[in-house]
């Protein structure tokens, strides 16, 4: 298992897979391994000798959970299926989100996470709500955050003072670190490195073009990104290169496409993810009250529990706006994520509610069926 330990394998993992195999003889036969690479349907697993690509959409594991990146999980090479994900361990921790593309179900985008980088590139303006929404979904996933004001390069000394500040206050207690990759002055990775203990996992999240690969790319050092790619390159499933986008041939595209996991030189992992275009957020109801610690310490002195901070009498919240101690911006912020999950819920509900219909319905006509035969 000593390779296993390089991407983060400890005693408690091991005691989860002795209890499991207790309580499933055939799972004896599979072997612990850690997600990589999840691309339609199929994920890269590291294992103790090497990477194998596994089915994770097979006939067998569709009754475990689908497997996300970060994910430890049991694998074990089928005759006729090939390699199959027998069991995803429980996660310790897990950024979720509400999936883009379906209905009104979570996502997970990443598993098993102790560090969440919020990266910010400076090369455009610091969105408040962007940095927030990220915070909230890192608060959420049970890692700790930190935010990384990245291409300090394109930025004066000046403004980095001032964007840190403002930083400091949407992230209150949060590590706030500036950083740069470009050219040979690179800036600030010491700093974000020692955020990742050598037995933990980071991950980098933030929009599209913010420079999460870049700086994956500049944590693993030239060699380690070429030796990702020769050891990829030896397995089934082609390579998996960290590609970094070309100023002026963007074009709003996404330059990442599918999150992948890294060792790092001295010990611990990185995920890179695609840039997080629509980021719903999932019952982070506590999460939200975390970021927004402000808003909700003061809310415990409202008179009404469920104050909106609108119209109530007896608000602590708008008074304190009204005083100047918070910014009224920043209350409007958190009321939106707020009716956000509100809604959310609401969604939530509505489908579990329609799909127990649908189930009576199922159950109600083969009976009617069954009483005309
Ligand atoms: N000036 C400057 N440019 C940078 C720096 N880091 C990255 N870039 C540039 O920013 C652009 C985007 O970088 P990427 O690393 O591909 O960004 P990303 O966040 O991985 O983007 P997606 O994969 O699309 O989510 C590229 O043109 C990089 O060359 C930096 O420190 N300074
Ligand atoms: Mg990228
Ligand atoms: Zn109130």
């Amino acid at each position: 298992m000593a390779s296993l330990e390089k991407y983060g394998w400890d005693e408690d993992w091991s005691e989860q897979v002795t209890l499991a195999c207790r309580h499933n003889s055939q799972l004896r036969h599979s072997q612990p391994g850690r997600v990589g690479r999840v691309d339609r349907g199929a994920c890269v697993v590291h294992v103790a000798d090497g990477q194998i690509t596994a089915a994770s959409d097979s006939l067998r594991s569709q009754r475990v959970v689908a497997p996300a990146t970060g994910d430890w999980v049991l694998v074990n090479e089928d005759e006729e299926l090939g390699w199959v994900v027998d069991l995803v361990l429980e996660r310790r921790t897990a950024i979720v989100r509400r999936d883009p593309s379906v209905d009104v179900v979570e996502q997970t985008i990443v598993a098993n996470v102790d560090v969440v980088v919020v990266v910010h590139g400076m090369d455009r303006d610091l969105g408040p709500a962007q940095i927030e929404r990220f915070l909230v979904l890192a608060a959420d996933s049970g890692a700790r955050a930190v935010v990384v004001l990245h291409k300090a390069d394109l930025c004066d000394e000046q403004g980095l003072v001032e964007a840190s500040g403002v930083a400091e206050q949407l992230a209150p207690g949060l590590p706030v670190i500036v950083t740069s990759v470009a050219g040979e002055a690179h800036r600030g990775l010491t700093e974000l490195r020692q955020q990742i203990g050598k037995q933990e996992t980071g991950v980098l999240i933030g929009v599209s073009g913010a420079g999460k690969s870049s700086i994956t790319a500049a944590l693993l050092g030239a060699g380690e990104v070429l030796s990702e790619i020769g050891r990829s390159d030896g397995g089934s499933d082609g390579g998996a290169d960290i590609r970094i986008g070309s100023v002026g041939k963007r074009g709003g595209r996404h330059v990442t496409v599918v999150r992948d996991l890294y060792q790092l030189p001295e010990g611990g992992v990185i995920i890179d993810t695609p840039g997080l275009r629509a980021v719903g957020l999932w019952a982070a109801d506590a999460a939200l009250d975390e970021v927004f610690s402000d808003i909700a310490g003061l809310a415990e002195g409202c008179r009404f529990r469920d104050c909106s901070h609108r119209i109530e009498p007896g608000c602590v919240v708008a008074k304190a706006v009204e005083q100047g101690e918070l910014s009224a911006d920043r209350l409007l912020r958190y009321q939106r994520l707020w009716e956000e999950l509100a809604q959310q819920s609401d969604d939530r509900e509505e489908r579990e509610r329609r799909q127990s219909r649908g189930r009576h319905r199922v159950v109600t006509t083969k009976r009617v069926r069954r009483g005309k035969r």
